[in-house]
């Protein structure tokens, strides 16, 4: 069960690792049964995001999307009862699933660039909620996530262009050096749970031989009306469909600026800022 310690850390923080909460030996048998699926065929969303004309390691490992879709494991581990009272804990009510990936990231893949979930889920009102499991142990040499702390509060901020080098996304958010995205070190079976406003990303694994294997549930909170098309159906806890709205993108997004010597954020019209994806 979560404690208030760890509740105010996340309030703090915006993030919070449950160590422990699923067994080093249930990450096992999930490593086994996604590579498995790997192995056997492609699926739906495979190669979003990635030039298949490439020699990206992630073309051969490229990353699953919405599994929970056709893979009874998926579904199962998304409506866990232990991410389920973790997430109502951190929200203060039970939130809804929308989505799962599996991040496979072999060593010399590129990472992720930073950026908001919230961008890409447009949950109204409220906004998402990210568990993120560890199936390997992650640290900065083969890509761990990163976040940044406090980051919780902000507003969608406005993208700009990624540096592809590093990054299988070709958006980021800028952050200012005063708020760096802070390693975050995790063993296999460990959950971050952070919300969607919390700036987060990778940057490549640089290491020989280790994979950095990720099993990630997207849910938003209990009193959200709309999401993005892209994330319905919308299910319970329970694993039965809630009909909810269509968001569409848009909308003012934040810009850096200063307040009082302190980085803060200023909101701009859309037409101003560099357009993005509709989904992640
Ligand atoms: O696993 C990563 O490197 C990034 C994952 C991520 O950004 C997400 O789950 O939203």
């Amino acid at each position: 069960m979560i404690s208030a310690e760890q509740l105010e850390r996340y309030r703090q923080d915006g993030f919070i690792i449950a160590h422990g909460l699923f067994s080093q030996e249930e990450a096992r048998k999930y490593i086994e049964h996604f590579m498995a699926m790997r192995a056997a065929g492609r699926y739906p969303g495979d190669f979003e995001g990635v030039d298949p004309a490439s020699s990206d390691p992630l073309k051969q490992y490229p990353r699953m999307i919405h599994m929970h879709r056709w893979d009874e494991t998926s579904l199962k581990w998304m409506l866990d009862a232990r991410l389920n009272e973790w997430m109502a804990a951190l929200l203060g009510s039970e939130p809804y699933a929308v989505q799962t990936m599996l991040y496979f990231k072999p060593p010399g893949a590129r990472g992720q660039a930073l950026h908001q979930d919230q961008f890409y889920l447009r949950v109204e009102p409220g906004t998402c909620m990210a568990a993120w499991m560890a199936l390997d142990r992650c640290d900065e040499e083969n890509g761990c996530m990163r976040a940044v702390p406090g980051s919780h509060n902000l507003p969608v901020l406005c993208t700009q262009p990624a540096d592809t080098r590093v990054s299988f996304t070709d958006i980021t958010v800028p952050v200012p050096e005063s708020l760096p995205a802070v390693p975050v070190l995790m063993d296999p079976g460990d959950v971050l749970f952070f919300n969607g406003s919390v700036i987060h990303g990778s940057y490549p694994n640089t290491s020989a031989g280790r994979f950095r294997r990720a099993l990630i549930g997207h849910y938003i909170v209990g009193e959200a009306e709309k999401v993005a098309q892209y994330y319905h159906p919308v299910l319970r806890m329970d694993g039965t469909e809630i009909p909810l709205g269509t968001s569409q993108g848009g909308g003012p997004c934040g810009v850096w600026t200063h307040e009082n010597g302190q980085p803060a954020v200023r909101l701009i019209e859309p037409a101003a800022a560099a357009a993005g994806p509709e989904h992640e």
